[in-house]
């Protein structure tokens, strides 16, 4: 607590405050509102795939997933204290396994999702009934209240990190999930052809068509990455390859509160993110670099993951060698802007 110098309250007026459920605010108001910058409690931080895979494979052994639902290690936020179910104030992320033959079962819940494959091949994601194979870098939408469950052809492990909006819903009281019922994802063959066709610039003329707000749910690695590398041949060196993640139809974000950015670093590349208002949490698809994320630098892999706050001052710098890097940030921007707050400020 901040006593206000020269102004102490009697010790007996502050226990029938107490009593009563009231707070003076004149001794929390610095810290509920802090002048300038915001003081939030993330501790940015790096989480090597290195260390998360073996740990996640013996969860493999020690959890079976129809008890787990979702066999999946949080990333918790080191600034929280243990078990924090986020890596900032608004994302939560966790990488999730998923072994051969494998189903996580069918569920819906309030908060909205995002899959980026790590490895292995023939996991695939049903949502609302419809199919998306995940393959590497792949970039898989689960809105919120849309059914969905993960399966498992392949014979390899599978791996994904989730990203969710779930702490905004924590903060608001309205996360929930409900278990599914049989059928409740089966495909529907309209959605399904209406976001297939979507994605190619049409949408079927019959009066039943479903509305449907995500037409699109899977981007694929493949077409990100080739289009960075499109857009790298073209942008010149300091202003970046970077990609939004969209809804075609609509231009908007691809999910309401995160925002989806992929990017693409040269080899021997550095880029200084403009300093802004959203947390992040970046995940490196392909080859080797170094951040800066305000006092923290994290070397970093394929697979591995590192968090960033608020106005956090960010520069990234891809290796020398051969090898371009390619990352996709996750942040609150689209969040942001829907409470009219989103920043961008010159770093001082
Ligand atoms: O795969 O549906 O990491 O519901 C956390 C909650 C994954 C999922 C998470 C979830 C899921």
């Amino acid at each position: 607590m901040n006593e206000p110098e020269g102004n102490p309250l009697p010790a007996e007026f502050r226990a029938v405050l107490r009593e009563r459920a009231l707070a003076p605010l004149w001794d929390f108001l610095k810290g509920v509102l802090p002048h300038g910058r915001p003081a939030g409690v993330t501790r940015p931080h790096r989480w090597r795939y290195a260390d998360v895979r073996p740990l996640l494979l013996d969860a493999g052994r020690l959890v079976p997933v129809e008890k787990a639902e979702r066999r999946v290690l949080v990333l918790s936020d080191p600034g929280r204290g243990a078990d924090a179910m986020s890596a900032t104030g608004t994302l939560y992320a966790g990488i999730q396994l998923l072994l051969p033959g494998e189903t996580a079962p069918t569920h819906r819940h309030s908060p909205s999702a995002a899959r980026i494959v790590i490895e292995g091949r023939g996991g695939f994601t049903v949502v609302n009934g419809h199919r998306c194979e995940m393959e590497a870098g792949d970039v898989i939408l689960t809105p919120g209240g849309q059914w969905h469950d993960h399966g498992h052809d392949g014979t390899e492990p599978v791996t994904w990190l989730d990203v969710l909006d779930l702490p905004v819903f924590t903060a608001a009281e309205s996360a929930y999930a409900e278990a599914g019922i049989p059928g409740c994802n089966d495909e529907d063959p309209l959605m399904t052809l209406t976001s297939d066709f979507q994605r190619q610039g049409f949408r079927p003329a019959v009066a039943c068509r479903r509305a449907n707000p995500y037409p699109m749910l899977r981007y694929p690695w493949r077409a990100a990455r080739a289009a960075l590398l499109r857009l790298a041949d073209v942008a010149g060196q300091d202003e970046g390859a970077a990609l939004e993640y969209v809804n075609p139809e609509t231009g908007d974000s691809c999910l309401p509160m995160l925002g989806f950015t992929a990017m693409m670093l040269a080899p021997g590349q550095a880029w200084q993110a403009p300093l802004n208002s959203a947390s992040a949490v970046f995940h490196v698809i392909e080859g080797n670099g170094e951040s800066q994320v305000d006092d923290h630098t994290f070397d970093w892999m394929a697979g591995d993951t590192f968090s960033a706050t608020t106005f956090a001052r960010i520069s990234h710098r891809c290796a020398e060698g051969g090898r371009p890097a390619f990352l996709i940030r996750v942040d609150d921007t689209p969040l942001q802007r829907k409470l009219g707050f989103y920043q961008e400020r010159q770093p001082d």
